[in-house]
């Protein structure tokens, strides 16, 4: 077992992992799978100084921090099992134990029809089986994927190049003839140094918190599916929080998802820019090309969750996809 992660499963046996500081006090462990102080890591930063300060005497988040103390695709598993109380983390980090998590990726609408068309409840029951977890708030939607190369592509295909993935792009990036080869956001920027790889998949926010522009030529457009980063609190936990807890963790969980769709328009359009002028080139698919590119994305997208999903899969595909 990974070195840090023994030292946060210690101190939570010592600590415990919820511990009442004073009758009415809790405090939550947090931890987030994305390194602090960057791009996905900071809406959950966000919601933590609102917690703690509108929380002050009922309830306190103890941020523990990112991959320094956790890796990623561990954060899941610790939620599960209450090593954490309440953690930010995408769908893809935790496919082991809940594929179905995957399909956030897929949504064309936005979270507020997917909470009040029923999609919300469906995916709901799926996180209190598989992962012991509610989740409390998307704070990233409206927030395109990309392909990013060190090499040029002319036409919607990738034979010949090895990319990093995650869950999010395996399916879409095989089907269009890639290699690929999983990895934590943490290791991309050595596996670019080293040529290990030819390219990543990332949204469109974020490439400069870990220096990966220094390493990347292009960008290809347009950008696929829309990323997901939820706030999941440990349902046991959930369950021991008096309701005026639970209502400090509603309330900045619903303002964190309502601001959402706001700030990504912005956040989007200053990397675009911010991209460009760090010499990225875009390779811009267009017309048919563009098409075929978009259409394969989430055909293959969903292909792949109902093949780990089926049952599940067809009914979210309901809920999330555009309806015709
Ligand atoms: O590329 C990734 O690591 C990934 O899957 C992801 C998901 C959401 C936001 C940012 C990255």
């Amino acid at each position: 077992m990974h070195n840090r992660l023994l030292i946060v499963l210690a101190a939570s046996f010592v600590a415990g992992s919820t511990h009442t500081a004073s009758a009415q006090e809790v405090t939550l462990k947090g931890i987030t799978s994305f390194a602090e102080n960057t791009f996905y890591s900071r809406g959950f930063e966000r919601f933590i100084e609102k917690v703690n300060a509108d929380g002050k005497g009922v309830i306190q988040i103890n941020y523990i921090g990112g991959p320094k103390a956790m890796p990623p695709f561990e954060v899941g598993n610790a939620l599960k099992g209450g090593v954490v109380d309440i953690a930010n983390v995408t769908g893809a980090f935790y496919t082991n134990l809940m594929p179905e998590a995957d399909a956030w990726k897929l949504t064309e609408r936005p979270m507020s029809e997917i909470r009040s068309n029923g999609g919300y409840a469906y995916m709901a029951k799926l996180y209190e089986q598989k992962l012991n977890g509610i989740l409390l708030a998307r704070h990233i939607d409206n927030n395109p994927f990309h392909v990013y190369l060190t090499k040029p592509i002319s036409k919607p295909d990738l034979t010949g190049l090895k990319l990093r993935i995650t869950p999010v792009y395996r399916d879409f990036f095989q089907a269009l003839g890639a290699t690929v080869v999983q990895t934590a956001p943490g290791e991309v920027y050595t596996a670019l140094e080293r040529g290990v790889v030819d390219g990543y998949g990332w949204p469109i926010t974020g490439i400069f918190d870990l220096g990966w522009h220094e390493k990347t030529k292009y960008r290809v457009d347009p950008g696929f599916y829309t990323a997901e980063v939820s706030i999941l609190v440990n349902k046991s936990t959930w369950d021991r929080l008096t309701d005026a807890q639970r209502d400090v963790l509603r309330k900045a969980g619903a303002q964190a998802e309502a601001d959402a769709v706001a700030i990504f328009a912005e956040e989007n359009a200053k990397d675009t820019k911010r991209q460009a002028e760090a010499g990225i080139q875009t390779i811009k698919l267009e017309g048919a090309a563009g098409k075929l590119y978009h259409d394969k994305a989430y055909e293959a997208g969903w292909a792949g969750i109902i093949r780990q999903s089926p049952q599940h899969g067809a009914k979210l595909k309901e809920f999330f996809a555009k309806a015709n």
